[in-house]
């Protein structure tokens, strides 16, 4: 433990470069190996996984090694033919959670003529509610990581105009607390991951004159740890995902340079497995796609050598959403 009792120590004996050819390595492993515990373990989320594992082979320029034939047919599978929906892996209910990470990864391999996308538009916009907010699947759960999915899904297919957008902004700008930040409904605690969707949903949107950037910056900021690790609320531990929802948060806001970068790069360099190549949630654990995923898109946001530059509102490269001439509202510093 360091000096703070919420705190991790970072030592001499953690990696301190980018081990950026192991970790492509590592990710190309995990699709190889379909028989793994652990690949089982992963089915109920396994669309997001993919578009993990594809995003971080993008941001490291090495997409092209991922057999694009056999992801596009997964995902032609999942989807639902009745609601349009995507769902994790076969067999399991369409959420809106796995419809944008489908549409993330179909834009991303210039898909989309693959799949039903007038069946996509019909589910998205048939679960906003009368309040503006978005249930997660036909079972109603409201969330605003769902208002997110959802206007990050229509902003990707351009069709923003089936939305009330209107509605959609109000919802969320219910969900503001008095620190400036955001939580899943009104009345919530705020989180940055939380923060990260609804900055996102302004950012496409256009309202983000609507949220004090110093305040919220301020409280985002406060994230940051001795270690220079970041947790995602008061009084929790670092992990390396808060590298993408705070940093992400702090580019929308203009405010990137507020954190210390050169501290949180050596706390998401100590997070590397140099053995296995990966990102692990904090020094010493186990790595998984989710966080390696999160590690790189926080180095590239800190502008590392020899990644791609990520958008910070879809986690997605930037050429990608240049290509599709797609743009998001970005507070000038
Ligand atoms: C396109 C990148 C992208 C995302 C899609 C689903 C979604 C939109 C965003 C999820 C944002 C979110 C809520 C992230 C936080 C995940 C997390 C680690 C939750 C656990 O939080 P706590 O506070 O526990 O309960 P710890 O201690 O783990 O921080």
């Amino acid at each position: 433990m360091g000096s703070h009792p919420k705190d991790v120590e970072i030592t001499d004996e953690h990696p301190k470069g980018l081990l950026l050819q192991k970790h492509a390595d590592y990710i190309l492993s995990y699709t190889r190996k379909k028989e793994d515990y652990e690949y089982t373990m992963t089915e109920h989320f396994r669309m997001s996984g993919m578009y993990w594992g594809l995003t971080a082979m993008d941001i490291l320029s090495q997409l092209d090694k991922m057999s694009r034939g056999e992801v596009v047919e997964f995902i032609r599978q999942c989807q639902d033919p009745e609601s349009g929906g995507f769902s994790p892996s076969l067999g399991h209910d369409p959420h809106l959670l796995f419809t944008l990470s489908a549409v993330q990864i179909l834009v991303m391999l210039e898909a989309l003529e693959e799949v039903d996308v007038e069946g996509v538009v019909r589910y998205v916009s048939g679960l906003q509610r009368e309040d503006g907010s978005f249930s997660g699947d036909q079972w109603g759960e409201v969330d605003t990581r769902f208002s997110f999915c959802a206007v990050a899904c229509m902003a990707l297919l351009k069709r923003l105009d089936t939305l009330k957008l209107d509605k959609a902004v109000e919802f969320v700008m219910c969900c503001q607390n008095v620190d400036g930040g955001f939580g899943t409904r009104p009345g919530s605690e705020s989180h940055a991951g939380q923060i990260y969707c609804c900055l996102g949903l302004l950012s496409i949107t256009g309202q983000l004159h609507q949220v004090n950037g110093d305040l919220l910056g301020w409280w985002l900021c406060e994230r940051q740890l001795p270690s220079g690790g970041l947790n995602g609320r008061p009084e929790k531990l670092p992990d390396v995902c808060y590298s993408w929802w705070v940093l992400a948060s702090l580019a929308m806001l203009g405010r990137l340079h507020w954190i210390n970068a050169p501290k949180m790069r050596l706390f998401i360099m100590a997070t590397q497995d140099p053995e296995t190549g990966g990102f692990t949630d904090r020094p010493g654990d186990m790595v998984d796609l989710y966080h390696t995923l999160f590690g790189l898109a926080g180095l590239s946001l800190l502008g590392e050598t020899g990644l791609r530059e990520i958008n910070p509102v879809f986690c997605m490269p930037q050429y990608i959403l240049t290509r599709l001439a797609v743009s998001v509202q970005i507070v000038s510093p």
